[in-house]
């Protein structure tokens, strides 16, 4: 486990990470981080965590870790944002999650719609993003962000979907640097999105995106749309061309189908 001196050691930001809560054991770092930003902890506050007992993924999924092998945190953040650009910080975290583990690796990571990132096919890092509104107006969000990294290995029904990165480049990487490049990449995006420009952030996901132009399915509130995937809306939603129309997607799974 290493310790708060540890990852402020060498951490060059003004925010996140100012503040770092650390945990050998948790039930979730989002669901604390959500505690310590209802009780008005301040932007920038990193709860980090070697396990957790209770990891979550979107749609009420769990999100299996290793203990001490790979990073577990949430980071709290307050933009002033429209309602309607909430849907985009997921991407804001995404990217800044997959520059940060470029710097580390040196190779370029692929972002999967709406909040993974894989390398060569396979999902490394998965982003979960929630928040709370007062009178709609954001009052926080909590970003958690789960990256595999010195994993070696995963239950069988994780094994042909999920990879690390040690799994990836057959060598450990130092989960301290890597904590550290992920708060400075979150930082440097975050002088734009603040100000809900998200500019650099969408065209720097367009550019790790393989899905626009592809066919492909996915289920939306029980509903499986299959078109070709063509854009991405001002909100974050995926612009799919069915046979019915154009319709877009807020949630769900994207599975490629076998005309792309
Ligand atoms: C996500 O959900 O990918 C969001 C995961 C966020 C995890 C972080 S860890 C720190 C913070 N605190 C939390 O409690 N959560 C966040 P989703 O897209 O729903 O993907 C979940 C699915 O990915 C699961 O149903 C599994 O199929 C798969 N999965 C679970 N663990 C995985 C892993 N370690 N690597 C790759 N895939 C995994």
């Amino acid at each position: 486990m290493y310790s708060k001196e540890e990852l402020h050691n060498g951490l060059n930001t003004f925010i996140f990470g100012k503040k770092i809560f650390t945990y050998d054991s948790i039930d979730s770092t989002n669901t604390c981080a959500k505690t310590l930003a209802s009780a008005g902890a301040e932007e920038g506050t990193v709860i980090i965590a070697e396990y957790q007992t209770a990891g979550r993924g979107r749609l009420g999924r769990t999100w299996q870790a290793e203990s001490g092998n790979n990073i577990l945190l949430s980071v709290i953040i307050r933009p002033k944002l429209e309602i309607n650009k909430i849907g985009l910080l997921p991407f804001f975290a995404a990217v800044g999650t997959a520059q940060a583990l470029e710097t580390a690796a040196g190779v370029r990571f692929e972002c999967k719609w709406p909040n993974d990132i894989l390398l060569n096919g396979k999902k490394c890092c998965g982003i979960l993003l929630e928040s709370s509104f007062q009178h709609n107006v954001l009052d926080y969000a909590v970003i958690g962000i789960g990256v595999n990294v010195n994993q070696k290995s995963f239950d069988e029904d994780l094994k042909e979907r999920a990879t690390s990165l040690r799994q990836e480049f057959g060598r450990e990487f130092d989960r301290r640097e890597v904590f550290q490049h992920i708060m400075k990449s979150l930082e440097l995006l975050y002088s734009e999105v603040k100000n809900g420009n998200f500019m650099t952030t969408l065209n720097e996901w367009k550019s790790r995106t393989t899905i626009f132009g592809k066919q492909v399915a996915i289920n939306q509130a029980g509903e499986r749309l299959r078109g070709r995937a063509i854009a991405l809306s001002a909100d974050g939603g995926l612009v799919i061309e069915t046979p019915d129309g154009r319709k877009i997607c807020y949630a769900g799974d994207v599975v490629f189908t076998k005309e792309s």
